[in-house]
């Protein structure tokens, strides 16, 4: 077998400490307000679940990650820097950041390519790829902390490894594989792949 593996990783949640980022800069501009401990949060959308705890508090979240500089900021997820660095250099192996935008598009573009360059290195601007529908996207696997991961494609070609976060650490889905972090045995899905 000596087709090449292409493997697709998420970014925000993933190799970017969105959560973290959020809840720093969300205590630091509303210090009055309720917020969310990282051990509470469930469900993928962090608006839906201060919406849900107070209305008003949906579009406050919301204002955090529009902001400029938000999404620069962001602190590495620990080993996720080193596991693409490590997957970029094995043999046979494409590796592409496969993320998705928000739509006030102001910031966010440009600083997850500033990012990107920052903390990987200007050679992985080539891996890039933003869509809002990674469906379209062919891979062999994605590495993603997103559960459910819809688009226009109803048959996407890649395996979705979801990767343990925050919202999604108590969900069960036995037929869906997890990493538990980038300590996790990463090496062996991509191998698995390989088959
Ligand atoms: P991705 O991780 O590539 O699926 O991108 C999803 C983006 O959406 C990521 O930047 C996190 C962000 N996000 C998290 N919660 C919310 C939310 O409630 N509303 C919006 N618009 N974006 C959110």
């Amino acid at each position: 077998n000596n087709r090449r593996l292409r493997v697709l990783v998420d970014m925000d949640g993933v190799i970017a400490d969105f959560e973290g980022g959020f809840l720093k800069k969300f205590k630091a501009r509303f210090p009055n307000e309720p917020f969310i401990s990282l051990e509470d949060r469930r469900g993928f959308w962090v608006s839906t679940q201060y919406g849900d705890m107070r209305s008003d508090l949906c579009d406050k979240a919301i204002s955090i990650w529009e902001s400029k500089n938000f999404f620069m900021d962001l602190e590495p997820l620990p080993g996720g820097v080193e596991a693409l660095k490590e997957m970029s250099k094995m043999e046979n192996t494409d590796v592409f950041i496969c993320t998705s935008p928000i739509k006030h598009y102001s910031f966010c573009p440009y600083e997850k390519y500033a990012w990107v360059e920052k903390h990987l290195g200007p050679e992985f601007l080539e891996q890039i790829i933003l869509t809002r529908d990674k469906t379209i996207v062919t891979g062999d696997v994605l590495i993603d902390d997103k559960p459910d991961i819809l688009g226009v494609e109803p048959n996407p070609t890649w395996e979705h490894v979801l990767f343990t976060a925050c919202h999604n650490k108590h969900l069960e889905n036995p037929s869906q594989r997890r990493l538990l972090s980038w300590a996790d045995d990463w090496r062996a899905v991509l191998a698995s792949k390989r088959q």
